[in-house]
C-alpha cells in the first residue's frame, strides 16, 4: 500500500495507454466537493487535488455549457444540466493535468464555455460479429461490453464533450434491430447515460423485409410505415433517451428508398416521423455515388440538391468533409455551401483508413481545420466522427491516434480551437509525469507538437501530393497501388479512374471542359479552381489533368515537383522518428518502444509510397527523376507483386518491407 501511495497511480497501472489522456492520479486528500450529486461530483471527489468545489445548477446557461468561477478559496461550477456540470468538472481536471504547478495553485478562474453543436457524435463501424470495418485497433468494444471499459469510454468521451455514439456500422446488418441487439444497446445506453452520452443505431433500410417479413420496404407503404413506428416504440421502451438513426441508403450496395422508386427525402422523412414523437433524429448520409457516374465527385450534389428544403425538421444530412472519400487531401464537399434549406452535419473520419491505418502518426486536427476554413462552423448543425476505437489495450492501435479521438471531441465542442492548442493540451495530459513535469516536459511537448502539426502534410506528401487522390491499395486500402485495376471491379473503385495518368500528364479534369465539378462550388472558387494557373497547387491534380511539363510556382516542372514532394515526405517521416528517438529520456519505456516501432514502419512506408508512385508514374511521364533528390531504392515489379493478406477489419503488421 505504501509503495502504491509513494509511486502513485501511474506506476501501479503501468503506461500502456489504456488510460488515454485521463492519466489522473487519485487524490490523496479528498477535496470537499459539495452541491449537485452525480458523476461530476464523483469524478472530482476521486481526482481533484485542489481546493473546495461547489457544483450548482443555474438557469440561463446554454445546454451543456458551464461557468467555472473562483470565489475566495472555493471554485464554483455552474451549469443548466448534469452534462454541463460534468464538462465543467473535466475542464477543471484538465487544468490540473496541464499545470506544471499543483492544483492548489489554480486560482482566479473565470471561465464560460458552451458547445458549438448540440450533437457531438462518434460513429462506430462495428459489426455484430465483433469486426470493425476500417478498424485498426482490434475488435469491437461493444461485442461483450466490459463494464470497466464502458466506464472508461464514457469518461473519455465526456472529458472532451462527446455526447452521442452510434453503436454499429453504417453498412448495417438487419439484425441490428433484433430484440437481442436492442437488449444489448439498452445495456450500453444504461452504462453510458451517467456520462451524458446517448446511443444511436445505424439501420438497414430493408429491415421491414429482412427482420419484419414484409414484402417491401417502400417508405410510402402503410405497412412499412407501421412497422417502423412499432420498431421505434419498442426501442424507446427500452431506451427512453435513444438518440435516433444513422442511415446509409442507396450507396455501395446498401438498400434504400430508390429501390422502390422513392427519393432520399421520402425515406428519411418516413423514419423521422416515427422518431419525432420521441424527439429522435435521423442522420441521413449523403455518401452516394453510382458505378456508372462519369465523376464520382459530382454525385452527392446531383442527388441531394434537388431535395434541398424537402427534409423533415428532425433530419440532418450527414456529409463527408470531401466529395469523394476521406482522402489525405480533398477540397471540401460543395454540398456544404450549396444546400441552403437543409440542416447539415459533417462526417470526419477519425480512423485512418487512408492515412496509414494505426501504423502512421498523422494528427488530423489540421485537416479538419482546413475544412472549417472553407465551411463556416455555424453553417452546420452537428459533427460526427468515424471512431478509431477498438479493444486494443491502448484503444486506438497507435498511441498518437488517441490524439485524433481527442481532437475530434475538442473541435466538436469548439471548432475555433487551433490544432496547436489541442495538440499541446493532449500532449501535456498524455505524456507528462511527476518526474518530467517541468522543464523536461516542455522539451518533450515543444518537439512533439511540431511533429504532430507537420504530420498530416507530410502524409499528403509521401502518399498523394499535389491533388492526387484514391491511389491506395484495393480492399484493405493500405499502401500504394496506383496500378490497381482488376477486371470486374467497378471503375470508380480503381486508382486509374482518378489519376488518369497518360503521356500528357496526370490528374482528373474537373474543369468546365472536363466533368464540370468546379461548377458545384461558389463562383469565386469555381473560377479559382477552373484555371490551372490559379488553382491552388495542393489541389492541382484534383481539378486538372496537369501536363508533365506544367510550370509550377517553384519554377520546376510538374513532374519534378511531384518527385520532390514525394521525397520531402520521406524525409519528414524519418525526421519524426529522429525527434521521437531523442525523447527516450522523457517517455516511459513501453510507450517509447511502441511508438518507435510504429514510426519506423511509417518511415519505411513513406519510402514505399514514394518509390511505387514515382516509378509507376514514370512509365507515363518518361522523364528522369531529378538528380538533386534521393532515388527509389525499391523495384517497381516487385512492389506490384506485393499484397498484404488482410481484410478491411485489421491493421497491417507492416507494409512493404524488402
Ligand atoms: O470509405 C469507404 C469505406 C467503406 C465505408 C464507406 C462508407 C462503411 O471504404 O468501408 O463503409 O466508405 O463511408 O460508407
Amino acid at each position: 500500500m505504501l509503495v502504491l501511495l509513494l509511486t502513485g497511480w501511474s506506476a501501479a497501472y503501468g503506461e500502456d495507454g489504456s488510460r488515454l489522456w485521463l492519466r489522473l492520479e487519485a487524490a490523496h486528500n479528498t477535496a470537499t466537493i459539495t452541491g449537485v450529486k452525480g458523476t461530476a461530483m464523483t469524478e472530482l471527489q476521486t481526482y481533484w487535488q485542489g481546493g473546495p468545489v461547489v457544483l450548482k445548477r443555474q438557469k440561463g446557461i446554454a445546454r451543456d455549457g458551464y461557468t467555472i468561477k473562483s470565489q475566495g478559496e472555493k471554485i464554483v461550477i455552474a451549469a443548466a444540466n448534469d452534462a454541463g456540470l460534468l464538462y465543467g468538472a473535466y475542464h477543471l481536471l484538465r487544468l490540473q493535468q496541464c499545470t506544471t504547478q499543483n492544483a492548489q495553485s489554480i486560482k482566479d478562474l473565470d471561465i464560460k464555455e458552451q458547445p458549438a453543436y448540440d450533437l457531438r457524435i462518434l460513429n462506430h463501424w462495428d459489426n455484430p460479429n465483433g469486426t470493425v470495418e476500417r478498424g485498426f485497433a482490434g475488435r469491437s468494444i461493444f461485442l461483450n461490453p466490459d463494464p470497466e471499459r464502458m466506464k472508461m469510454y464514457g469518461r473519455a468521451n465526456a472529458s472532451i464533450g462527446i455526447n452521442g455514439t452510434v453503436l454499429n456500422n453504417v453498412n448495417a446488418k438487419p439484425e441490428a434491430l433484433s430484440s437481442e441487439s436492442l437488449q444489448k444497446a439498452k445495456s450500453i445506453a444504461d452504462q453510458l447515460r451517467p456520462y451524458g452520452i446517448r446511443v444511436y443505431l445505424s439501420i438497414n433500410f430493408a429491415s421491414p423485409i429482412k427482420v419484419g417479413g414484409l414484402k417491401t420496404a417502400d417508405p410510402l407503404n402503410p405497412d412499412v410505415i407501421h412497422w417502423w413506428k412499432d420498431k421505434v416504440n419498442e426501442i424507446y421502451k427500452l431506451i427512453p433517451d435513444f438518440g435516433g438513426f444513422l442511415v446509409k441508403a442507396n450507396s455501395e450496395g446498401e438498400p434504400g428508398p430508390q429501390d422502390f422508386g422513392r427519393t432520399h427525402a421520402d425515406g428519411a422523412n418516413m423514419l423521422a416521423k416515427a422518431l419525432q414523437p420521441h424527439k429522435g433524429i435521423v442522420m441521413w448520409r449523403a455518401f452516394v455515388y453510382a458505378p456508372q457516374s462519369p465523376d464520382r465527385a459530382n454525385q452527392a450534389y446531383l442527388e441531394f440538391m434537388p431535395l434541398d428544403g424537402q427534409f423533415a425538421d428532425n433530419v440532418i444530412i450527414q456529409i463527408k468533409n470531401g466529395p469523394v472519400d476521406f482522402q489525405p487531401r480533398e477540397p471540401y464537399s460543395p454540398l456544404f455551401t450549396a444546400m441552403q434549406k437543409t440542416p447539415m452535419m459533417v462526417e470526419f473520419q477519425i480512423t485512418q483508413e487512408y492515412l496509414g491505418a494505426a501504423n502512421h502518426l498523422v494528427y488530423l486536427a489540421p485537416m479538419w481545420k482546413e475544412f472549417f476554413s472553407f465551411v463556416k462552423p455555424a453553417s452546420l448543425r452537428a459533427m460526427a466522427g468515424v471512431a478509431n476505437i477498438g479493444d486494443d489495450t491502448n484503444w486506438c492501435g497507435h498511441h498518437f491516434a488517441q490524439a485524433n479521438w481527442y481532437a475530434f471531441g475538442r473541435l466538436a465542442w469548439n471548432p475555433e480551437l487551433t490544432s496547436k492548442e489541442i495538440a499541446e493540451e493532449w500532449l501535456a495530459q498524455t505524456f507528462s509525469t511527476q518526474s518530467n513535469q517541468n522543464s523536461q516536459s516542455s522539451i518533450l511537448n515543444s518537439q512533439l507538437v511540431n511533429v504532430m502539426l507537420d504530420s498530416r502534410e507530410a502524409c499528403v506528401s509521401y502518399m498523394m501530393p499535389l491533388g492526387i487522390h484514391h491511389i491506395f491499395a484495393g480492399t484493405h486500402h493500405y499502401g500504394p497501388e496506383p496500378w490497381y485495376n482488376p477486371r470486374g471491379v467497378r471503375a470508380d473503385w480503381t486508382p486509374p479512374y482518378y489519376h488518369r495518368a497518360d503521356s500528357v500528364g496526370l490528374g482528373f479534369d474537373r474543369t468546365m471542359q472536363g466533368s464540370g465539378n468546379v461548377r458545384q462550388y461558389p463562383d469565386e472558387l469555381c473560377r479559382l479552381y477552373n484555371d490551372i494557373n490559379t488553382c491552388p497547387e495542393n489541389l492541382l491534380a484534383w481539378f486538372h489533368h496537369v501536363p508533365w511539363d506544367h510550370r509550377m510556382k517553384s519554377g520546376r516542372t510538374f513532374w519534378d515537383e511531384l518527385c520532390h514532394k514525394y521525397d520531402d515526405g520521406v524525409h519528414e517521416a524519418r525526421h519524426f522518428l529522429a525527434v521521437w528517438d531523442a525523447m527516450q529520456p522523457y517517455v516511459d519505456s513501453q510507450r517509447f518502444d511502441e511508438v518507435q516501432h510504429k514510426l519506423r514502419i511509417q518511415a519505411r512506408d513513406a519510402e514505399w509510397w514514394r518509390d511505387a508512385c514515382l516509378l509507376y508514374f514514370q512509365t507515363f511521364s518518361h522523364r528522369p527523376i531529378p538528380q538533386d533528390m534521393e532515388h527509389p531504392v525499391h523495384n517497381l515489379n516487385e512492389m506490384m507483386q506485393f499484397r498484404i493478406p488482410i481484410t478491411m477489419y485489421e491493421n497491417p503488421e507492416y507494409g512493404y518491407n524488402k
